[in-house]
């Protein structure tokens, strides 16, 4: 297929091409990496305007029975949406495509919704540059609202911020963990967090997510986060949830702070494709073989000897 098939796809918001693009992004053959570059580049100056929202948590909280309820309720009032949830099946959860699949029934079958699973590809709660890369082509096929599903461990929440506007976090209350996730500083990364499967326990629910609220009167943001309750399951305050989800973005949107934001995100995308673009290069130049066979067969070899000699060898021309 050409780039302009890819496009052209794209534009018509093709599903069967979309699904062909992001696989076409993730391929870590060079001929598809070439190709895929300049389909993104493209897709760049196609790009339209979206609403990029991260939903995380531990596994189980519910985060795509939460997406698949909210999903129905924006794919009433017409919005186009794309899920990108990142594939648990080889993770901590055990899940699988199937499973979340059917947990987003709803949205599977509706002509105003796109749902992609992505491999998870050992990193960090499955977040990496090829989920901002179907970001990209998402928002070149025109959805309105892009939502990324990843497991919360701690860092996922770092790395899928860096590429939304949105990010709420999922918890339960019999996690115990409301404090230490305040602790870890999740809940400054988030604008949202659900006390999930309210249902269960409505009143515990209430009081654990008033007394998480009282406890933010302290910190200093410049857009309060919202502590609300809700289930997941058979929709309980999806509606205050979207409306919330709206103030918040019409307040980012006044500050300016998703533009700025976003401008930071792309170069923050920008240090770490040098990052591992660059290594990988060492990694795979037979120049480099002998000092990373020899370090790794030493433990005592200090590293930073190593990587002087592989900078020196890399960069003789400017070091000089
Ligand atoms: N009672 C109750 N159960 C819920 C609610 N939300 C989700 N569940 C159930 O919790 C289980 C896990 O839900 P998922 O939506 O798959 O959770 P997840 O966070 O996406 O899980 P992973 O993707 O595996 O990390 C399912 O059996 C859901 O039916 C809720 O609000 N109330
Ligand atoms: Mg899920």
């Amino acid at each position: 297929m050409e780039i302009k098939d890819y496009l052209e796809g794209i534009q018509k918001c093709d599903r069967a091409i979309l699904g062909k693009s992001i696989t076409l992004t993730e391929s870590s053959l060079k001929k598809d990496k070439i190709k895929a570059e300049k389909l993104l580049s493209k897709c760049i100056h196609l790009k339209q305007k979206s609403l990029r929202i991260g939903v995380s948590g531990t596994p189980g909280v519910g985060k795509s029975t939460f997406i698949e309820s909210l999903g129905r309720k924006l794919i009433k009032e017409n919005y186009k949406i794309a899920v990108l949830a990142i594939d648990p099946s080889s993770n901590l959860s055990k899940g699988s495509i199937l499973g979340d699949k059917t947990r987003m029934e709803h949205l599977v079958n509706s002509d105003l919704a796109f749902i992609r699973p992505s491999p998870n590809s050992g990193t960090l709660g499955g977040v990496s540059k090829n989920t901002k890369d179907a970001i990209t082509i998402c928002e070149a096929a025109g959805f309105d609202i892009i939502i990324i599903e990843t497991v919360g461990v701690g860092q996922a929440e770092t790395l899928v911020k860096s590429m939304t506007d949105i990010l709420i976090y999922l918890t339960l209350i019999q996690n115990g963990d409301e404090l230490q996730f305040i602790k870890k500083g999740i809940l400054e990364l988030c604008d949202i967090i659900l006390i999930n499967k309210c249902d269960q326990n409505h009143k515990k629910s209430k009081q654990v997510a008033v007394s998480l609220q009282n406890s933010l009167t302290y910190t200093q943001q410049k857009i309060k986060q919202s502590i609300l309750v809700c289930s997941a399951l058979n929709g309980f305050n999806i509606t205050n949830i979207w409306e919330q989800i709206k103030t918040i973005e019409k307040q980012k949107n006044k500050q300016g702070i998703i533009k700025k934001n976003r401008i930071q995100q792309n170069i923050f995308w920008f240090k770490k494709i040098l990052k591992d673009e660059l290594y990988d290069l060492i990694k795979t130049n037979p120049k480099f073989k002998d000092v990373i066979d020899n370090f790794k067969n030493k433990p005592n070899t200090n590293p930073r000897t190593a990587v002087s000699k592989i900078i020196k060898k890399t960069f003789k021309e400017d070091l000089k």
